[in-house]
């Protein structure tokens, strides 16, 4: 019997982190399992992890680069495959300019630093990624507010926790593992829940509040008017470190009044002030906040606010509070990606700079400013493109228009496991190797102070780590790069003194914790404190202060548009099987979850005679999707709650069915729907309508 070999490396089926153990024999991964080793799983895995070798042997998946031809898709060499994209980009650069090119990525994929030096490289400004409307969006307005991303530290055992518009123990995102947060709620953490909708942990919560979608900027601002009307502030804290403190509770006790902040956020005004005074009362404390506070117009405000909270309560860098992880040692991304190589002409080129300043200062493009050019030649025609690890046709507001421009493009070429709608789009697939398959330096760019080693577990057919995708096209380009992807690694590690090699064998690094740091320093941003009042939105004609604004389109703001469609539409809600639009081939995961499914409450349903399992049409300005109706009376009966992410890859080529149930057809990515500065899409609420599907 041949043996088992035992192989440690990383999960990134979804942001990553999770230590796996993967058990390999004849030259195939047979089953992975938690490592118990792991500082951030501690031997815990999800579904999606463990459902890894299902997606990485599955027969659909594509092994080999392909062109498509007048007779469909044919299977050609990377030579070929790599030489036809440097030869389009080429032609592009030369007749229209690098800015022609669009290259552009979905979340945190683990391949940021060198999809950034490729595009740096390349000279083009026009990067989308998910960040205007995810996590970079949050980054960047901590980094104008109080300099670095405070993360919550569960660690350092808070005494309280706010998990405002997050689900860890499904969505694992970002900096931690749900795992990490229930060590904390275990040990006696008090709980309080900002959530529009009652699941597992409204219902464990201390105290629930059920805030309208989008209206989280407004319910910050009254948790402010609570601690400073109750003057539960850190008085030593405000007066030596906040920037503008004066002028912002001005604005809080004349614009933020309990009664307007019920009136904007439906939450009552009593469970305001006992939340507000949980959380300031109690040492330490710390928010979490998720993805669907920044998914508005208020994106960048709300995150202002919420910083605002952190400071005020003396909880920023605070042990058990939000603090500043120390990074572990590491050259960091924007070393790597090299951004001095993009020359200042290139870069006021950005498509939307001029308008998202806070986007452009982070180097990213929001996706509708690169459709409105393909489309419209308008500031300037892109030409060809490069997508990896995206799904845009799916993932991306107003899916319609999305695919539209990326069929006008003169020439696409996409990297994915699998021809998902967008990859269909391309003239040239490249077959991307999954976590099992790459060597990496991991969770580099994340803000938790740790890296770590992602080993090469199997090589699977021709598959290519996209590293490496980045490092050959680059060199094909003229680029400068290392000969291999682990040289490359050698030099990211450089400055800790350790090689790939022994890197590998430690497992993990980690920065040195270290609190209160401002003590010191101070606070990177241009007053050196917290600016409750931004200096840096101030510079730009912006108000320098966090407010709520009504979302452009809601039954407030569009009462003449509500009489047709009445119901706020809360769509993008995680399960734990799929990752966005991945992962509905996979036989263990999609058998959990077969159809996409709608929450409604049950008198809303019985309004439209839809009963529990029937499908129903939503339908909002834009289009319309098709979802299985599932009653939940925990949420409100004017708010409609639907997944995302849906195709059917079991529907085949080209289409794939992405226009069924993809509940991207609905929503808006209007420049005036989106933040102001950020150019984050409102993905979290719109208006749509519920029917009965009649022809099911
Ligand atoms: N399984 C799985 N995991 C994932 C993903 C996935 O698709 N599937 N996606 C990954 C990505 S890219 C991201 S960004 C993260 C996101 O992960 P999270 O930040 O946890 O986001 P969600 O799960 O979408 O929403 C979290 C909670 O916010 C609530 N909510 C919805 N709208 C609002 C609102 O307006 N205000 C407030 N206060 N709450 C609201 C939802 O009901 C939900 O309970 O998850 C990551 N992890
Ligand atoms: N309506 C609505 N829409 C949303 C959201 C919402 O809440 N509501 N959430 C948004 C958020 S927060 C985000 S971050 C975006 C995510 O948007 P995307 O990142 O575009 O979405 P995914 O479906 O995760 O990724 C698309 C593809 O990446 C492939 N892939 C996975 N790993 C790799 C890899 O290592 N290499 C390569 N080459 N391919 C890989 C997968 O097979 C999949 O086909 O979606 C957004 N869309
Ligand atoms: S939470 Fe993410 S990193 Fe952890 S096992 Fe699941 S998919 Fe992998
Ligand atoms: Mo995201």
């Amino acid at each position: 019997m041949e043996e088992v070999k035992k192989v440690r490396t990383v999960c990134r089926s979804c942001h990553g982190g999770c230590g796996v153990i993967a058990h390999v024999k004849g030259g195939k991964v047979i089953k992975v399992e938690g490592d118990p080793d792991s500082p951030i799983s501690h031997g815990s895995l999800c579904s999606k992890g463990l459902a890894i070798t299902q997606l990485a042997y599955h027969p659909d998946r594509i092994l080999y680069p392909m062109k498509k031809t007048v007779k469909g898709w044919e299977r050609i060499s990377w030579d070929e495959a790599l030489d036809t994209i440097a030869g389009k980009f080429k032609e592009v650069k030369e007749q229209f300019g690098a800015e022609a090119i669009l290259i552009g990525q979905g979340t945190g994929r683990d391949f940021e630093s060198h999809f950034s030096r490729f595009g740096n490289m390349l000279g083009t400004p026009n990067m989308i990624t998910a960040g205007h409307m995810c996590y970079l969006s949050r980054i960047a307005a901590a980094l104008t507010t109080c300099g670095r991303h405070p993360a919550i530290d569960y660690g350092n055992n808070p005494k309280c926790i706010v998990m405002w518009g997050c689900n860890p123990l499904w969505t694992n995102p970002d900096e931690y593992k749900g795992v990490s947060f229930w060590g904390a709620y275990q040990k006696g953490a008090k709980l309080i829940v900002i959530d529009p909708r009652k699941g597992f942990l409204a219902k464990r919560a201390d105290l629930w509040l059920q805030v309208r979608p989008g209206t989280d900027a407004a319910l910050a601002m009254g948790f402010h008017n609570v601690i400073i009307e109750e003057e539960l502030y850190d008085a030593e804290f405000v007066a030596q470190y906040i920037h503008g403190w004066d002028a912002f509770v001005e604005r809080v006790r004349k614009d933020y009044p309990l009664n307007r902040v019920e009136e904007i956020t439906w939450v009552k005004q009593d469970l305001i002030r006992k939340a507000a005074r949980l959380y300031a009362t109690t040492k330490p404390a710390g928010i979490h906040w998720g993805v669907p506070t920044e998914q508005t117009i208020n994106c960048t405000d709300f995150t202002r606010a919420a910083v605002g909270l952190m400071a005020a309560t003396g909880n920023l860098d605070a042990p058990g509070g939000n603090v500043f992880h120390q990074p572990p040692g590491t050259r960091s991304i924007s070393e790597f990606s090299s951004h001095r190589s993009l020359p200042n002409e290139q870069r006021l080129k950005q498509l939307g700079g001029e308008q998202y300043k806070l986007a452009a200062r982070m180097t990213i493009v929001t996706p509708k400013c690169a459709w409105d050019a393909i489309l419209t030649g308008e500031p300037y025609p892109l030409k060809a493109g490069y997508l990896v690890g995206t799904n845009p046709v799916v993932s991306r507001g107003n899916a319609r228009e999305v695919y539209e421009a990326l069929s006008k493009l003169d020439f696409l070429a996409v990297s994915d496991f699998f021809l998902t709608p967008t990859a269909e789009l391309a003239d040239i697939f490249l077959p991307a190797g999954t976590w099992l398959e790459q060597n990496h330096v991991a969770d580099n760019w994340k803000f938790h102070g740790y890296v770590l080693a992602r080993q090469k577990v199997v090589e699977i057919g021709e598959c290519w780590q996209d590293h490496k995708i980045f490092m050959e096209l680059g060199k094909r380009m003229g680029q400068q790069w290392w000969d291999t992807v682990e040289d490359a690694l050698e030099w990211l590690l450089e400055p800790t003194g350790l090689t790939w090699e022994e890197f590998k064998k430690k497992g993990y690094l980690r920065g040195e914790p270290k609190f209160y740091k401002y003590k010191e320093k101070g606070f990177s941003t241009p007053t050196r404190k917290v600016e409750l009042y931004s200096t840096i939105l101030e510079g730009w004609g912006r108000d320098p202060l966090p407010k709520y604004t009504e979302i452009p389109e809601s039954p407030v703001s569009r009462p003449d548009l509500a009489e047709k469609f009445p119901y706020i539409l809360n769509s993008g809600f995680r399960t734990p099987t799929f990752f966005h639009s991945a992962n509905r081939q996979i036989p263990w995961l999609r058998e959990i979850r077969p159809d996409p499914i709608v929450e409604i409450h049950p008198e809303t349903a019985m309004k439209h005679g839809i009963q529990e399992g029937d499908w129903v049409w939503l339908e909002s300005p834009r289009g319309r999707a098709k979802e299985r109706a599932k009653l939940n009376d925990g949420i409100d009966p004017r708010v409609i709650v639907a997944e995302h992410g849906w195709w059917y890859p079991e529907i085949k080529s080209p289409d794939h069915g992405w226009d069924i149930s993809n509940i991207n057809m609905l929503t808006d990515n209007s420049h005036e729907s989106m933040d102001p500065v950020m150019g984050a899409t409102s993905l979290r609420v719109l208006l749509c309508n519920i029917s009965r599907c009649e022809d099911e």
